[in-house]
C-alpha cells in the first residue's frame, strides 16, 4: 500500500506528456479552413481549423447518387424483356463490404447510404463496384479501386465513379468525412 502513491504521480506524468502530444506531435498543427480543405497539404487533412494526418482515423463513406444510361454496356435493356437498371453499389474498405438497398427502375438513383465509421490506415484499398439486381444473377455494370486510396479523396471529401467506354456519362458519387 505504501507504494501506491508513488505509482498513480509517475502514471499520471506519463499520461500528461503523452496528451500534450496532438496529432502533430510537438509542433502545433497548421493551421487551415474547412471552406478550403486543399490549404492542407502532404498526407493530412482538415479537421476543425487544423491539418491533421489523414490516416489512422476512421471515416464515414456515403454512397449518395447515380446516373446511368438507359441501356448496359452491350446496348441491351437492362432487364430481360426491357426495363431499366436496379442499381446497387458495394463499397469495399479493406475487404470489410458495404451493400446499399437497390433501387428499383432507375437511371437516377438516389441512395444517400452511409456506412458506420470505418478505420482507414494509410496502403487502405477502397473498391467501388456497381450493379444491376437481376434473377438468377446480379450484372456488374462497371467498378473503381483506388489502392492505396488517394489522399486527394479523403481531403476533398468525395469522388466520382465513373463508368467505361461503353457507359459513357455513367457516374456514382461517394463522399467522405472524418468521424
Ligand atoms: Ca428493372
Ligand atoms: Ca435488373
Amino acid at each position: 500500500m505504501t507504494f501506491r502513491p508513488p505509482f498513480l504521480i509517475a502514471f499520471a506524468l506519463v499520461a500528461g506528456c503523452s496528451g500534450e502530444d496532438g496529432p502533430c506531435g510537438e509542433e502545433a498543427c497548421a493551421p487551415c479552413m474547412a471552406s478550403n480543405p486543399f490549404s492542407c497539404s502532404g498526407d493530412t487533412i482538415c479537421v476543425a481549423d487544423a491539418c491533421v494526418p489523414a490516416f489512422g482515423r476512421s471515416y464515414v463513406f456515403t454512397v449518395t447518387t447515380g446516373t446511368l444510361p438507359q441501356v448496359d454496356g452491350t446496348g441491351a435493356s437492362w432487364d430481360e424483356g426491357g426495363g431499366l437498371p436496379d442499381v446497387f453499389v458495394t463499397l469495399t474498405v479493406n475487404g470489410a463490404v458495404f451493400t446499399t438497398p437497390v433501387v428499383v427502375d432507375s437511371v437516377t438513383p438516389a441512395w444517400n447510404f452511409a456506412t458506420p465509421p470505418v478505420p482507414v490506415p494509410a496502403d487502405t484499398a477502397l473498391r467501388i463496384a456497381v450493379y444491376d439486381d437481376d434473377e438468377p444473377m446480379d450484372t456488374q455494370a462497371w467498378a473503381c479501386s483506388t489502392d492505396p486510396v488517394a489522399i486527394e479523396f479523403l481531403r476533398g471529401g468525395g469522388l466520382g465513379c465513373s463508368g467505361p467506354g461503353s457507359l459513357p456519362g455513367a457516374r456514382v458519387n461517394v463522399t467522405v468525412r472524418p468521424e
